[in-house]
């Protein structure tokens, strides 16, 4: 319970960047509209703003149009509660669980672009399976940089596991190896630490491939996890990442690194539609304790929890609101504004038709000033002629 509890917690602070673009921005276009093709065509923009894809973008608004049409939902600050809802369902009861071996070792082999937060990774992944119990071995198989081992050493020794190292530069050698340690260790869990590449560098992905295939032959069944570390900063790209490095080797899981600290959080919607491969880890800091197992529901949650108080900067937003017609909502909502009921009391729409009232009477008087200049001109032309005549000879 208290685990699940720091989970929520860790998620939501996590989360609060991208919280604050994706439901901050489709708040600000929502907020006492109607639900009008327009409205439809904004809130497709807003959410391939926030990098949840422009497929995701397109079934989402496609539901919501549906939805409309059948009258399940009426007006635009329902659509909210309804995307929560909705969200949430796009994620079946799948297999998000590590798949462990019957027969110890499992062996789990990580793999992602350079910087992608792979090594941080592997040493969440130790923790957390050092907590379960487990007995973890590393396998330094980054033998492309010194600085990778040692730095993998660092967390190893912090974390009091096992680590293999290779005496040469060949990441084979040092998986063939670091599966013989294991089993000999007793260990239950063997973490393969890889150089980061491209899926372009064919060279380097064939070595991904070698290192696959070493482990499949020392231990059966293995690897039982190809894990793609993928860093949710960048956003679209890391969706082309995923689907790269799935074709050329068989990725079972995504650990979603940095997670923390982006806007681009609605990757993980992305990812859900696109690419046909799970989040089973998200990385939430730089300590080896910021990992959560991920749970569509929480993060769902998350991504649309209200501030329980208002920050300060929402009161910036809402006089930007004001200014444009519509009312920032967000001042009276709390933690479960989401799921409050569509019939709630329609200030909203007040100050927004109060505020329109003034922004017409203003473009009235200017028009009417202007008419009047008009007609005065008009009816003094002679008078005006000579005097223009006046002034020009005179210049001249
Ligand atoms: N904020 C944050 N930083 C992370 C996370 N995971 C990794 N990093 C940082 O990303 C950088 C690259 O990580 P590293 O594990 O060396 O990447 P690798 O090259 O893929 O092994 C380091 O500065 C890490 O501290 C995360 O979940 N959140
Ligand atoms: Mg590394």
């Amino acid at each position: 319970m208290a685990l699940f509890q720091k989970a929520t917690e860790q998620f939501a602070k996590g989360l609060s960047r991208t919280r604050e673009k994706f439901v901050g921005s489709l708040k600000s276009i929502l907020s006492g509209k109607s639900i009008d093709d327009n409205l439809l065509d904004d809130l497709e923009a807003k959410l391939i703003e926030a990098d949840v894809g422009v497929s995701s973008a397109v079934r989402i608004c496609d539901d919501l149009r549906e939805a409309r049409n059948d009258g399940r939902i009426e007006k635009g600050d329902d659509v909210l509660a309804f995307l929560k809802k909705e969200i949430k369902k796009y994620w079946p009861e799948s297999d998000r669980s590590v798949h462990f071996s019957d027969k110890p070792p499992t062996v789990i082999i990580v793999a992602g672009i350079n910087g992608a937060g792979k090594t941080t990774s592997i040493a969440k992944l130790a923790y957390l399976f050092k907590q379960q119990g487990k007995k973890v071995c590393l396998a330094a198989a980054d033998t492309f940089r010194a600085a990778a081992v040692e730095q993998l050493t660092v967390w190893a020794n912090r974390l009091d596991v096992d680590i293999i190292k290779g005496s040469g530069s060949d990441p084979a050698a040092v998986v063939y190896d670091a599966c013989d340690a294991a089993i000999a260790r007793n260990a239950d869990v063997l973490l393969v630490d890889t150089a980061g590449r491209l899926h372009t560098q064919d060279n380097l992905m064939r070595e991904l491939i070698k290192i696959r295939d070493v482990v499949a032959k020392k231990i059966p069944g293995a690897p039982h996890e190809v894990i793609q570390v993928l860093d949710a900063t960048t956003g679209q790209n890391a969706i082309n990442q995923a689907k790269a490095f799935q074709k050329a080797i068989d990725v079972t899981g995504i650990f979603l690194a940095k997670l923390d600290g982006t806007a681009k959080g609605g990757v993980v919607i992305a990812i859900r539609n696109e690419v046909n491969i799970p989040v089973k880890f998200v990385g939430l800091g730089e300590g080896y304790e910021d990992i959560e197992p991920f749970d569509p529901e929480t993060f769902v949650e998350a991504l649309f929890a209200e501030q329980a108080s208002p920050p300060a900067e929402s009161k910036a937003a809402r006089t930007l609101q004001q200014r444009y017609g519509s009312e920032a909502s967000s001042a009276k909502t709390d933690a479960s504004a989401a799921d409050a009921p569509a019939d709630q009391p329609q200030s909203p729409a007040g100050s927004a038709i109060s505020s329109r009232i003034l922004t017409w009477a203003v473009r009235a008087t200017l028009l009417c000033l202007i008419l009047a200049a008009a007609a005065w001109a008009i009816t003094n032309w002679p008078a005006l002629s000579d005097w223009f005549d006046k002034i020009t000879t005179d210049v001249k």
